[in-house]
């Protein structure tokens, strides 16, 4: 990238890059390189000698070039952006500037996680994703560290040690690996109920995004904006993906898993490089604070929602990522995100899961990145000015001039001095209360908001979280786990836990103390998301020799302009002979790829170009599949002879569609709506073996 258009943050990395073409091999001394394949030795076939220099900092070098990975949150990925507000309507709220001020564009990092796996991890295993924003404000640097679901286990960090270790791999053995189909998981969940809701969360869609560009972020906890006079209204940040919020299914999650273990990684590297910047919207839930005991749940307990019926999202503002890091470890390794790090204007609650990740991040940071230094990094450097009497440590990189390291000082001129006036001060708030150690009644209540979740879901929404149970609680080995498990989804709803003991073979539980309170809230259904564009959807176009290729160019041109990424698929990589004698260019062989890299499918027309697909057990399969997860399926002429043999159903309705002639006018819309729709998850797929 180049010019002027530049933000302030990619102009400050120009001073930490390194081209290293056209250049020759040094030492870290910068001493020139002679010969770097081969030790020095005593004699050709001899031992290697102690005084070779470059050997011993090379090798050195490379014995130490792991860090600790997160000790949760270890698999990521990351890239630049900038966050923008609509207007200044937040003026009135906030003296944050990169809020209210139109027009500011403030640079961003953001990073995308898994959970619970290490680094090397699949990316599409269920788990929560971790959403992390770093906004690079003039104010110094705002770090929103949310999830793609909007609650969270546990209600306090003192528990946080307990679910995560319940949660990893266990620790005799280190395994499921990046999974929570396992006993100690669930035994937490069962003994802890405060896990109810989110676990409702995790077991649905949510958990198995088909994009990290298509799903919803939370800040989760109630934050406050903090205005000019000091008046503070409580606040909830919500992330919104322009593209829809879309999931996987399980099956397809499992196999891409194998397939291809970065997915989710890939796939937003790919858009980014492609121009297609990945877009969302920020939200704002605002509660005045005289309002805060209005509710029938506590705003300080991080696994409860303000349902959007009773509070809306305001929409203020648009992040968008642009530019994908120039070095992994570098930038997505090295990036340190803080709960504290925080700019006048927004303030914390009182939330005693929010109140103790402002001391863990801080300390996580300082044995992963090795020290105090961290924030000299360059990924995690201010844009704005950093002055002060912090000194030395591990890896300080600032040369600090002048005698004054301490405030208040004379010698240095008194500088740098506070700046009451501008800088960050605490929001008032009168504390009245016993030192004590318990948990507030106001955080009692753990089963009314899983129900309203589940109250919240369409039939299939159920079916997948119903599945969803079955298939993580099969898993479980203890018999009283499971039970456990059952009984406290009896408390969300009857029907809910009679379906779970069913599919993993426990009594039904009896009727529930408390039935179900009928509420819901729709905004928490993933059912009738936006389905009005096809951008970045991957379309797979299988062909064979003797392809009507005319057709194919027509139709990739048709989706590729409108914004979807178009791949053609045949038994050999290189080109195909179309039927007129031309050819096709073929973009991977499909025995490299799989259904389920794509987002929906085309199987081309042309006698020969069918025959060899039909006989083809890749190309069978892989529409057998496409078809069993739901996806678009187009057949074009002669191509409709493959829907048999692959167990495809042409029920109207059912996003399936076949084109006899040569136009496709009629064929075209209704495809473009059905990979629009994404899924069509009522197909009757149970008999397809795919
Ligand atoms: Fe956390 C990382 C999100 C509760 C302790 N957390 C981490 C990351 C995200 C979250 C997105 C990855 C940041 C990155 O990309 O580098 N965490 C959350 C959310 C929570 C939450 C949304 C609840 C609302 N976390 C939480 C608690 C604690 C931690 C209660 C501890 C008391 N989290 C950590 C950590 C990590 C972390 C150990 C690991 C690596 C890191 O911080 O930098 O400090």
């Amino acid at each position: 990238m180049g010019g002027d258009d530049r933000s302030e943050k990619d102009r400050q990395l120009d001073g930490y890059r390194v081209d290293e073409r056209d250049s020759f091999l040094t030492t870290d001394q910068g001493i020139p390189v002679a010969d770097t394949d081969n030790s020095l030795k005593a004699g050709e076939r001899g031992p290697t000698l102690l005084e070779d220099f470059h050997f011993r900092e090379k090798i050195t070098h490379f014995d130490h070039e792991r860090i600790p990975e997160r000790v949760v949150h270890a698999r990521g990925a990351g890239a630049y952006g900038y966050f923008e507000p609509y207007d200044g309507s937040l003026a009135a709220l906030t003296r944050a500037e990169f809020l209210r001020t139109p027009g500011l564009r403030t640079p961003v990092f953001v990073r995308f996680s898994t959970v619970a796996g290490s680094r090397g991890s699949a990316d599409t295993v269920r788990d929560v994703r971790g959403f992390a924003v770093k906004f690079y404000t003039r104010q110094g640097n705002f770090d929103l560290v949310g999830n793609n679901m909007p609650v969270f286990f546990i209600q306090d960090s003192i528990k946080f040690p307990d679910f995560v270790h319940a949660v990893k791999p266990e620790p005799h053995n280190e395994m499921p690996q990046a999974s929570s189909a396992h006993d100690t998981l669930w035994d937490f969940v069962q003994l802890q109920p405060e896990t109810t809701h989110m676990m409702m969360w995790v077991m649905s869609d949510r958990a198995i995004p088909r994009s990290l560009r298509m799903m919803q972020g939370f800040g989760v906890h109630t934050f406050r904006l903090v205005a000019e006079d000091g008046r503070a209204t409580f606040v909830k940040f919500h992330w919104k993906p322009a593209l829809g919020t879309h999931s996987l299914v399980w099956d397809e999650a499992q196999k891409i898993a194998g397939k291809d273990p970065d997915f989710n990684r890939r796939d937003l590297w790919e858009a980014i490089e492609r121009g297609a910047h990945p877009e969302w919207e920020l939200g704002l839930q605002l509660v005045p604070e005289e309002d805060e005991h209005s509710f029938d749940f506590d705003l300080l307990d991080s696994t409860k929602i303000i349902p959007e019926e009773q509070v809306p999202v305001r929409p203020v503002g648009r992040l968008v990522l642009d530019r994908n890091p120039d070095n992994f470890f570098a930038e997505t390794e090295q990036v340190a995100f803080h709960l504290a790090n925080i700019v006048p204007g927004i303030d914390f609650s009182d939330d005693p899961l929010l109140q103790g990740r402002l001391f863990s991040y801080l300390d996580t940071q300082l044995i992963r990145l090795g020290g105090p230094n961290f924030p000299q990094i360059p990924v995690n450097r201010p844009i704005a000015e950093v002055r002060n009497h912090q000194r030395d440590g591990y890896h300080q990189t600032r040369v600090n001039q002048g005698r004054a390291a301490y405030h208040p000082n004379s010698v240095g001129g008194g500088a740098p001095v506070p700046s009451p006036e501008d800088g960050f001060t605490h929001h008032r708030e009168r504390i009245d209360g016993y030192k004590i150690r318990m948990r507030s009644e106001s955080f009692a209540d753990h089963y009314s908001q899983a129900t309203l979740f589940w109250n919240s879901m369409t039939g299939w929404e159920r079916d997948h979280i119903v599945a969803a149970f079955r298939f993580e609680l099969g898993k479980v080995e203890v018999r009283g786990i499971q039970e456990g498990v059952v009984r406290n989804l009896n408390e969300v709803d009857h029907d809910l836990a009679v379906r779970v003991a069913e599919g993993i073979g426990v009594d039904a539980p009896g009727l529930p103390a408390t039935p179900n309170h009928g509420r819901s809230s729709p905004a928490l259904s993933m059912s009738d998301e936006p389905a009005d564009g096809i951008a970045t959807r991957k379309i797979a176009f299988l062909v064979g020799d003797g392809v009507d290729a005319e057709q194919v160019r027509g139709l990739m041109d048709d989706l590729t302009a409108r914004g979807a990424f178009c791949e053609v698929l045949a038994a050999r990589g290189g080109a195909v002979q179309g039927a007129a004698g031309d050819r096709l260019t073929v973009t991977r062989p499909l025995p490299t790829t799989a259904s389920v890299m794509y987002d929906a499918v085309v199987v081309a027309g042309g006698d020969e170009s069918v025959r060899a697909l039909i006989e083809d057990g890749d190309a069978l399969h892989f529409v057998s599949e496409a078809y069993k997860h739901g996806k678009a399926v187009g057949a074009l002429g002669t191509g409709v002879e493959i829907l048999e043999p692959a167990h495809v159903s042409t029920a109207p309705g059912q996003g399936v569609f076949t084109s006899s002639g040569a136009d496709l006018g009629a064929f075209l819309p209704p495809f473009v709506a059905a990979i629009a729709a994404h899924r069509f998850p009522h197909r009757p797929v149970r008999p397809v073996p795919a």
